[in-house]
């Protein structure tokens, strides 16, 4: 039976409401994070300003064409008895050099705010305070350095609120992008070239990034967490990163220590003490550095929670969690695999 035409109606509404619906649910912090409308720094409340500032001056002008249109056609509109074609205007100076002109200032009104926001943003210089934060970029994680204090992690960024902070990105493989729209909005990290982001949080909290320029099958699994802590908790959490590894008291965990100090992990993750390569080594580095693992809230660029069990599912096979992972399946199973799990989780 063909549905009426009443259905059909009824039904175009329910979409269409449903689609509103979903379009609102986006703006939400909770649902869609990489929200750029809910700035948390010095940089993305200048970027969104600059996005409030150009969004009134286009809707002012598409209020005005859209009158003037809709004017032209009530009063310029031929009616009935009027006689033959209308006359056709041939040139008007005044007309052409007003709808040059007026555009003109327009665009200026546009690009002086933009320039401006682009030099404030990506200053040459920064004050004596800044920390440095070196994002180096994989297939397909992240790797954080803070070459002042002799921290690395991965996937997780800590940074204190008030303090600038000055991200200077590189790449080991191809093009990356390093986007983080409520602390320092989106730049792209290219290899053999360092680019730049200098922002200052002002609100502690949880907030996501994610990997914007595609860069291979997992470039949709390169997520990052930042988390702006307060000063007093960002010395904590420093302080707690520079010390060595816990080393198990017994159980599963120490007999793991044993699995680890075996297995091949070491070729490329760094445990501080125990394995890995010297201070002086940068670069080559193929893993994580999992000194501090336990200690982060998810794994594998970010696209799961740290559980024992998610672990467990990651060294069992890599690529079934993430498509083209550079980590190998290695073929521990059972005892071992949950022995080398909680070793790792007592890494806190
Ligand atoms: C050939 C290099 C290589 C070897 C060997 C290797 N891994 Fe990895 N591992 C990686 C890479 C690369 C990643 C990051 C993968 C990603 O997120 O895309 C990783 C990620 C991890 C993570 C998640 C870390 C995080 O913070 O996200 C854990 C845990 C881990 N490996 C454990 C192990 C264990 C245990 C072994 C030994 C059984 C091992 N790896 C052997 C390369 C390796
Ligand atoms: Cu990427």
């Amino acid at each position: 039976m063909m549905p009426r035409a009443a259905d059909f109606k009824r039904a175009t509404r329910a979409a269409a409401m449903a689609m509103i619906t979903a379009m609102l649910a986006g703006c939400t912090e909770t649902h869609f994070p990489l929200d750029t409308l809910s700035p948390k720094s010095d940089l993305t409340r200048a970027i969104l300003d600059l996005f409030k500032e150009i969004t009134i001056l286009d809707s002012i002008v598409l209020l005005v064409v859209i009158g003037a249109m809709i004017g032209a056609i009530f009063i310029y509109s031929s009616r009935e008895g009027d006689p033959g074609e209308p006359s056709a205007t041939h040139s008007d100076v005044t007309l052409e050099m007003l709808w040059t002109v007026i555009p003109a200032i327009i665009l200026i009104a546009i690009t002086v705010p933009t320039v401006h926001t682009i030099i404030r943003t990506q200053p040459d210089q920064w004050p004596a305070d800044t920390l440095r934060v070196r994002v180096i970029a994989h297939q397909w994680w992240w790797e954080f350095r803070y070459p002042t204090l002799g921290v690395v992690t991965a996937d997780e960024v800590h940074i204190p609120a008030g303090q600038p902070i000055h991200f200077e990105m590189v790449s080991e493989d191809v093009i990356h992008s390093f986007f983080m729209p409520s602390i320092g909005g989106k730049r792209d990290v290219v290899p053999g070239q360092e680019n730049q982001i200098t922002t200052t949080a002002d609100t502690p909290g949880k907030y996501y990034g994610q990997c914007t320029e595609f860069c291979g099958a997992s470039h949709a699994n390169m997520r990052f967490r930042v988390f702006v802590d307060t000063p007093e908790a960002f010395k904590q959490w420093t302080a707690h990163q520079l010390e060595g590894p816990l080393k198990p008291a017994g159980g599963s965990a120490a007999a793991g220590a044993k699995i680890w100090a075996d297995a091949p992990c070491a070729i490329c993750h760094t445990i501080k003490g125990v394995s890995g390569f010297s201070k002086d080594y940068t670069f080559g580095f193929r893993g994580p550095d999992l000194t501090h693992f336990g200690s982060r809230t998810t794994l594998a660029g970010s696209i799961m929670d740290n559980t024992p069990a998610n672990v467990a599912l990651w060294i069992t096979n890599p690529d079934a969690v993430k498509p083209g992972a550079n980590m190998p399946t290695l073929g521990l199973r059972g005892q071992q695999l949950s022995d080398l799990v909680a070793y790792l989780e007592s890494l806190k």
